[in-house]
């Protein structure tokens, strides 16, 4: 398989930026390519994800927007028909709302101490996952 592409960003205006570079350098450090896009809104992340042809979006946030800001990167892929970008997220997400993110397409939900590990794996099922189904 090719390089897996992923565009990690943190979700809208959430400051907490450690979570997100220690995951984009750890996926780097797993032979995966990483563009780190920074602060974003889901529009842009949408637009930067199809230009740069990434087969995962990372979100990452700490600030308790998961629940809107989150399926509205679902939705805008929707919109443009794209059907083989996966999109996860991780940080402080409380766990009541893990099922109402995974019923929007949230293909995993990472909260802290997530072993890395187990991040990568399960990144590299999902993107199999993916590109199978929509082969
Ligand atoms: C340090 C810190 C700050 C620092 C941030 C410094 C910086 N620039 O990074 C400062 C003091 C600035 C800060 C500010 C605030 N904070 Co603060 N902060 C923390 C603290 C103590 C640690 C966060 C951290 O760095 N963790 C270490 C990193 C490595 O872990 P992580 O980010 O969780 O990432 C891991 C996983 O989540 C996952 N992951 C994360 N992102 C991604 C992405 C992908 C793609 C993947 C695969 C995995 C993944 O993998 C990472 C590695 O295991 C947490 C408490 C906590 N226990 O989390 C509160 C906490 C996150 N903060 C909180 C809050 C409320 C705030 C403020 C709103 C406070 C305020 N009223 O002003 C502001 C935020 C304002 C804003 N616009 O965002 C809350 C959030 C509550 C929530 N989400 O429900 C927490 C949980 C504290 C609490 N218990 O209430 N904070």
């Amino acid at each position: 398989m090719d390089k897996i592409r992923v565009l990690v960003a943190k979700l809208g205006l959430d400051i907490h930026w450690r979570g997100a570079l220690s995951v984009a350098k750890l996926l780097r450090d797993a032979g995966m390519e990483v563009i780190y896009v920074g602060n974003q809104f889901p529009e842009a992340i949408v637009n930067m994800a199809i230009q740069e042809g990434v087969d995962v979006i990372g979100l990452s946030t700490l600030a308790g927007n998961h629940s809107t800001l989150g399926p509205k990167v679902i939705k805008l892929l929707q919109e443009k028909n794209i059907n083989d970008i996966t999109v996860v997220i991780g940080g402080v997400i409380p766990p009541v709302d893990i099922p109402g993110l995974k019923a929007a397409g949230m293909v995993e939900v990472f909260t802290p101490n997530t072993p890395i590990d187990t991040i990568v794996k399960l990144i590299k099922k999902a993107v199999r996952e993916k590109k199978a189904a929509s082969a």
